[in-house]
C-alpha cells in the first residue's frame, strides 16, 4: 500500500461522494489496496469529479475529447492530430527536483535522493486540495505485453487528460487484467497533479514542481508540471521503480531500444541498445530491419536465455530535425492524417498546420511553446524565439511503423543476441567494437558510457558527460550497483549476449567525421555476423574490430558504397593515448564511489595495463592492418 493510502480513513465513504457509475467501475476491480489508494488521493486532492477508464474505445475517446475541451490539447487541421504546449518553463525533465525517496535520506552515488518521510510529507502538503474543481482520472496500464511474466502493472491517477491521452497511445490498457487479477497483486502507483495554471494554460507554480519516486511504496508523485517526462508515470517514473525491483529480483530494466537485424538466410537477430541523448539511438532504431521498441526494455532470463520485452507500444520521440530525407519512416507516420498523434511544443500555425524544424516549408505565424509566434519574434533578452522547441516531441503508436517487429506482443519477448552501447566520442572509440566477453563489455562499454556535449547543449563544447548505460537520469540505485546487477544477471544465462560499443562520431585527422549517417547499417550487419561467428575480427587491447574485407563487402552490399583501405585504417586504428585518457576518466569516477564492484574496477584497470603495454611495443597510433586476425 502506498504511504498516502495508509492515511486514508474509510475508502468507501470517501468514494461515495463521486458518481456511482465511476465508483462501480473501480469496485469491479476487487482489490482493496487499490480502492484505498484512489480514495486516499481523492480525500487529499479533493477533485470535484471522478473518471475511471475501462479501456473501452468510448473511454479512450472521452479522454481525448476532454483534453481538447480543457484546451490541454489544441486541434490541428487533421482531426487525429492534436498539439500540446508545456509552456516555456516546463519543457523538459526537472533533474534538480526529481528525487528518489530513501529511508533516512541515505545517499546513493550520483543519484538525487531525499529523506523518504520528509518527501512524502512534502507531497502530501502539495497535493492538498490541488484538484479542487477538477476531474480526477484513473487508468490502468500494462508495462509489457499481455500475459507476459516480465510485465509490470501501473495505475495512473492524474487530473490531466493530456497525460492520460499520452498513456492511452503509449501503453496497453490493463483494466480487464486488473479486474481479473483482483486482490493482492502488485502494481505501481503514479499520482500526478497539474497544479495551478496561468492564463496560457501553463503551470504557474513551477518552482514548486516536484517529482518524487518512492521505491519502497512502489509509487511516484509529481506535481506542478505537465511535461510528459515528469508526468507520464508509465514512462520514466516507472523505469526508476523497475530498476529498483529488477535489482532486488535479478533482472534488467533498461533505457534501451530493441531491434531486429536480418542476417544471411533471412535469420533475425535481436539487439538492445543504450545511447545517451544525441548519440544516435533513434537513428539506429529506425535504420535496423525491425523495431520492437525505441526507448525501454525489460530483460529477463528465461530458460538460460536473455529475453527482452518493450514495456511500451508507442514512441515519445524528439521531433526536432525529423525530415523526409533522413527519417522517411517517422516523417511518413507523423504526416499521415490517419495516425493519432499528439505533437508537443511544435508550432501550430493559424491555418492549423503543425510545423517543426526539419519539416519542409517555412514556419508561419501561429502558437508555440512560448505563446503567439511570428517570424523574427524576439524574447525578453532580444534573442530570436525558435518556431519549435529543440525538445518538441511526438507521441504516436508504434503500430503505425512499417518495420514493426511481428513479435512486439510476444509474452516471452525476443531473445537478445547483443547489447549495444553507443556514445558520442570524437577521439577514442572506433565505429564498432566487440567486447572480449560479457563482463568486459559491461565494464568498458556500458558502465563507461560517456557523451560529448555538442553545441546544442549548454556547457563547453567537447566536455564529456558520464552516463553509464545511458540511464544515469533514471537510476534509483548507484551506477556501481547497476553494473553489479549486469554481472550477476549473466551468471544465470546459458547463452550470454555479446556486447558491442559503437561510436558514430569519431573524427579523422582533418577534424571531420569519418562515418556517414547511413554507415550505421553496416555496423549493425557486422555485429549480426559476429553474433553467429560468421565474420573474423582483429584483436586490439580494447576489444575486437572488423577485418577490412568484411566491411568492404558489407559497404558494397548494404549501401553500394566503396570502402577504401585508407578510410578503414583511419577509422579502426588503435588510438592509444585517447583510449587511455577515456579509461582513466571513467576509472576515477568509479574509484570515488564507495560501492563500485571490485570486478568492475579490476576490468578497467586491466584494460589500462593492456593499453600501456601495447603502447610500449607499438606506439600511439596503430594501424589495424598491423594486428593479428582471429
Ligand atoms: C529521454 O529523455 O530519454 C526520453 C524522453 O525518452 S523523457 O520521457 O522526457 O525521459
Ligand atoms: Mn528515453
Amino acid at each position: 500500500m502506498s504511504w498516502l493510502a495508509g492515511r486514508c480513513s474509510d475508502p468507501l465513504e470517501i468514494l461515495a461522494s463521486y458518481p456511482r457509475e465511476q465508483v462501480d467501475r473501480l469496485l469491479r476491480i476487487p482489490n482493496k489496496r487499490l480502492h484505498r489508494d484512489v480514495a486516499a488521493i481523492a480525500e487529499l486532492a479533493k477533485p470535484s469529479s471522478l473518471f475511471v477508464h475501462t479501456g473501452s474505445p468510448e473511454d479512450r475517446e472521452y479522454v481525448r475529447r476532454r483534453a481538447l475541451e480543457r484546451r490541454e490539447e489544441l486541434p490541428s487541421k487533421f482531426p487525429k492530430h492534436t498539439v500540446h504546449f508545456d509552456g516555456p518553463r516546463d519543457l523538459a525533465r526537472d533533474k534538480a527536483n526529481t528525487r528518489i525517496l530513501v529511508a533516512g535520506g541515505r545517499e546513493i552515488p550520483l543519484v538525487n535522493t531525499l529523506d523518504r518521510d520528509a518527501g512524502l510529507r512534502e507531497v502530501a502538503e502539495l497535493l492538498k486540495g490541488i484538484m479542487e474543481g477538477r476531474e480526477m482520472l484513473v487508468a490502468f496500464y500494462l508495462y509489457g505485453p499481455s500475459g507476459s511474466p516480465s510485465t509490470l502493472y501501473g495505475v495512473q491517477i492524474t487530473d490531466s487528460a493530456y497525460v492520460m491521452h499520452s498513456e492511452d497511445i503509449l501503453y496497453r490498457n490493463g483494466y480487464s487484467v486488473f479486474a481479473e487479477r483482483g486482490e493482492g497483486f502488485e502494481y505501481m502507483l503514479f499520482v500526478h497533479a497539474t497544479g495551478a495554471l496561468d492564463e496560457n494554460g501553463w503551470c504557474r507554480d513551477v518552482e514548486k514542481r516536484r517529482v518524487y519516486i518512492d521505491p519502497e511504496g512502489n509509487a511516484t508523485y509529481s506535481v506542478n508540471t505537465q511535461y510528459a517526462g515528469n508526468t507520464v508515470g508509465m514512462k520514466k517514473l516507472a523505469l526508476r521503480l523497475a530498476v529498483y525491483k529488477g535489482f532486488r529480483e535479478g533482472w534488467l530494466a533498461e533505457h534501451m531500444f530493441i531491434v531486429g537485424v536480418k542476417g544471411p538466410g533471412g535469420r533475425v537477430s535481436y539487439f538492445t541498445g543504450a545511447f545517451p541523448a544525441g548519440c544516435g539511438k533513434t537513428a539506429t532504431t529506425m535504420i535496423a530491419d525491425t523495431v520492437v521498441g525505441d526507448d525501454l526494455a525489460l530483460v529477463r532470463d528465461f530458460e538460460g536465455e536473455a529475453r527482452a520485452v518493450n514495456p511500451e507500444v508507442g514512441m515519445f520521440g524528439i521531433i526536432d530535425d525529423v525530415n523526409p530525407e533522413d527519417d522517411p519512416e517517422i516523417y511518413r507516420v507523423l504526416t499521415d492524417p490517419e495516425a493519432e498523434v499528439i505533437f508537443s511544443n511544435v508550432l501550430l500555425t493559424e491555418e492549423g498546420d503543425v510545423w517543426w524544424r526539419g519539416k519542409p516549408g517555412e514556419p508561419r505565424k501561429g502558437l508555440n511553446y512560448a505563446g503567439p509566434w511570428w517570424p523574427g519574434k524576439l524574447d525578453e533578452q532580444g534573442k530570436e524565439v525558435p518556431p519549435s522547441h529543440p525538445n518538441a516531441r511526438f507521441t504516436v503508436s508504434v503500430r503505425h511503423l512499417a518495420k514493426l517487429d511481428p513479435r512486439i506482443d510476444d509474452p516471452l519477448g525476443v531473445p537478445v543476441s547483443a547489447f549495444v552501447f553507443g556514445g558520442r566520442d570524437s577521439t577514442a572509440w572506433p565505429p564498432v567494437e566487440e567486447a572480449f566477453d560479457w563482463d568486459h563489455g559491461i565494464a568498458t562499454k556500458g558502465a563507461a558510457l560517456e557523451s560529448e556535449r555538442t553545441a546544442a547543449v549548454i556547457g563547453r563544447v567537447g566536455e564529456v558527460e558520464f552516463n553509464p548505460f545511458a540511464i544515469l537520469d533514471f537510476l534509483s540505485i548507484s551506477p556501481g550497483a547497476f553494473a553489479e546487477l549486469h554481472f550477476r544477471f549473466a551468471r544465470r544465462l546459458e547463452r550470454v549476449p555479446k556486447v558491442f560499443g559503437v561510436n558514430y562520431f569519431l573524427r579523422g585527422r582533418d577534424g571531420g567525421y569519418l562515418a556517414e549517417k547511413r554507415d550505421k547499417r553496416v555496423w549493425l550487419k557486422w555485429m549480426e555476423l559476429r553474433v553467429h561467428g560468421d565474420a573474423d575480427a582483429v584483436e586490439t587491447p580494447t576489444g575486437r574490430i572488423p577485418v577490412y574485407e568484411d566491411l568492404r563487402e558489407l559497404f558494397d552490399r548494404e549501401l553500394g558504397k566503396e570502402f577504401s583501405e585508407r578510410l578503414y585504417e583511419e577509422m579502426f586504428a588503435v588510438r592509444v593515448p585517447q583510449q587511455l585518457k577515456k579509461l582513466e576518466r571513467v576509472l576515477a569516477i568509479y574509484e570515488r564511489m564507495p560501492d563500485s564492484p571490485p570486478l568492475l574496477l579490476a576490468i578497467l584497470k586491466e584494460q589500462g595495463r593492456r593499453l600501456k603495454e601495447f603502447r610500449a611495443v607499438r606506439g600511439d597510433w596503430v594501424s589495424p592492418f598491423k594486428l593479428d586476425r582471429r
